[in-house]
Order: structure tokens, then sequence, then C-alpha cells
């Protein structure tokens, strides 16, 4: 497969390796990105030599959320028509088992992006949560669902409404991450479970993710639809067009409607 700009792929054995490749936004998540990780993902995972997927990020970003300057004129109108962030359907889709190996911060999207995923793998250095109030929208990427069923309703709730963010540690305790790491050992434990996963049969790795699926995503779709509507219709609003522009210009928001 040939490398895009926004991610690198590689083939090491049974594994299929994705890392994000945006740098200079701490990894943020774009169209171009969303499109070019879901198209990898989805060769990937046509392909019988590939038992399993890790998609990882830098030392400091796994991927501090969707792109903030890419959405933030946009109105209502815009986020309805493009069904924005649909294209991440595409991505959980995915049969192939896909591990996250998340170093640093996976915040917003980058969380979100990590709930998609089957098994976590997290170094001491990991960040997590849904600080999306603090621009003037809400989660848009399934994380009111997938966090709430992850964790439980207070602690989301507690998260998604503040904005806190999560280290590691209290992440395993919550139940979002598979597991802790020292942050330097990230990618080789996420590589290593891979290739456990990829010595497996491939149909009956498959069947075992969607069985597991099926007790964790029944009435998920619903869920993820309502949340799409209503981030979009967020959009609508002075306070998501004060918030994120606060946060390109570096400064506090001011919220009108406070
Ligand atoms: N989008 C765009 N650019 C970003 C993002 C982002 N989410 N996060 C960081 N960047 C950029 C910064 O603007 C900065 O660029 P520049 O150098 O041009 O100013 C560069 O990355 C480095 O970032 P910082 O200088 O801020 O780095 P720090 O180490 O000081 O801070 C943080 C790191 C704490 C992670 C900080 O960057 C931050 O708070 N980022 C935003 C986190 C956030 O709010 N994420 C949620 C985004 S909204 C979202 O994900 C909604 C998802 C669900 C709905 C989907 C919406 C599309």
């Amino acid at each position: 497969m040939t490398d895009v700009k926004t991610i690198t792929v590689e083939r090491r054995g049974r594994v299929g390796l994705v890392t994000l490749n945006r740098p200079e936004a701490l990894n943020a998540l774009n169209l171009e990105l969303m499109t070019d990780l879901v198209a990898a993902a989805s060769e990937l995972d046509a392909d019988p030599g590939i038992g399993a997927i890790v998609v990882a990020g830098s030392t400091k970003a796994f991927a501090a959320g969707a792109d903030i300057k890419e959405m933030v004129s946009k109105d209502y109108q815009e986020m309805y028509a493009a069904d924005w962030f649909a294209g991440w359907s595409r991505f959980t889709a995915v049969r192939t088992p896909v591990i996250a190996a998340v170093s640093g911060y996976a915040l917003g999207g980058g969380c979100e992006l990590v709930m998609m995923c089957d098994i976590v793998i997290a170094g001491e250095n990991a960040k997590f949560g849904q600080p999306e109030i603090k621009l003037g929208v809400i989660p848009g990427m399934g994380g009111s669902q997938r966090l709430t069923r992850a964790i439980g309703k207070a602690k989301a709730m507690e998260l998604i409404l503040t904005g806190r963010t999560m280290d590691a540690a209290e992440a395993e305790r919550a139940g979002l991450v598979s597991r802790v790491v020292p942050t330097g050992s990230v990618l080789d434990e996420a590589m290593s479970t891979a290739a456990t996963i990829g010595s497996m049969s491939l149909p009956i790795a498959m069947m075992a993710k969607e069985v597991v699926n099926a007790a964790y995503e029944t009435m998920l779709e619903n869920g993820i639809r309502f949340e799409r509507r209503v981030f979009h219709s967020t959009f609508a609003t002075e306070d998501q067009k004060e918030g994120m522009s606060a946060f390109i210009e570096k400064r506090d928001p001011e919220f009108k409607n406070r």
C-alpha cells in the first residue's frame, strides 16, 4: 500500500500497522485523515494475510480530537448535509480485530477513535477525555454512547459535562483500557498482542469480535445517529463559534449563553 500523507501503513507479518501522522496538529482528525485511515483499515481488513490491525499515534498524542480548525466556521446546514463523521462507521465495520496503541493525548475524537478499537493498550502518559463542552459542542463520533457503555453513566457524565481528562491509571480502573504499560513499550506491547491474535484462526477471531460487539453494540446505532444529529445542531449556536475560535486564538471562551 502506498503511504499517504496523513498516515503511514506497514505490514509486519500478519499485523497491519497504521500510524497517524499529523504531528503539527497532534494528529487531529481532519476529513483527509479520516478518509485515509478508513481506506487503509478497509484494505487491511480485506487482506486474508492480515490477522490484526494496530492503530498508533505519536508519543505526545494518539489524537487530540477532531480538527477544530476544519470545523470552526461550519454551520448546521453544512454539518448535517455532509453528515460530518458518518464516514467513521466504515471503520467500525472492520471485522479484523483492531488494537489502539495509545500514548499521550486521546481527547475528543481521539478518545472516540480509541473506543472504536477492540483492545486498548495505553502508555503511562496517556490522557483520555471528551473536552468538547469547552468548545461549545458535544461529542460527535460516538463518545457519549461508547464512553457511557465503557465506564458507566456517573463517570461518563462527569467527564463529558466538565471536560476533565483521565490519566491512564484511572482509565484502566474505569474499564476504558485493556492494559497500561510503560510509555516506551506501548507499540511493542500492541504489536505483540496483535501478533498473538494474528496467530489464531482469522474467521474465528472475527466471530469472537462479532459476538463481543453484539453485547456491546446492541441499540448502539440509534444512539450514535442521535448523538451525531445533536452534534450537528451545536453548529447552529453562537457558542460553538466562540468556543472553537477561542481555542484557535489561544484564549478563554466567552460563552454568551452561560
Ligand atoms: N484540532 C486542530 N488543531 C489542534 C487540535 C485539534 N483538535 N488539537 C491541537 N491542535 C493544534 C494546535 O492548534 C496547535 O497548532 P498551532 O501550533 O498551529 O497553534 C498544535 O496542534 C499543538 O497544540 P498545542 O499548542 O495546543 O499543544 P499543547 O501541548 O499546549 O496542548 C492539548 C495539547 C491539551 C491536547 C491541546 O492542544 C488541546 O486542548 N487540544 C484540543 C483538544 C480538544 O478540545 N479536542 C476535542 C476536539 S472537538 C472533537 O474532537 C469533537 C469530536 C466529536 C465531534 C467531532 C467533531 C468533529
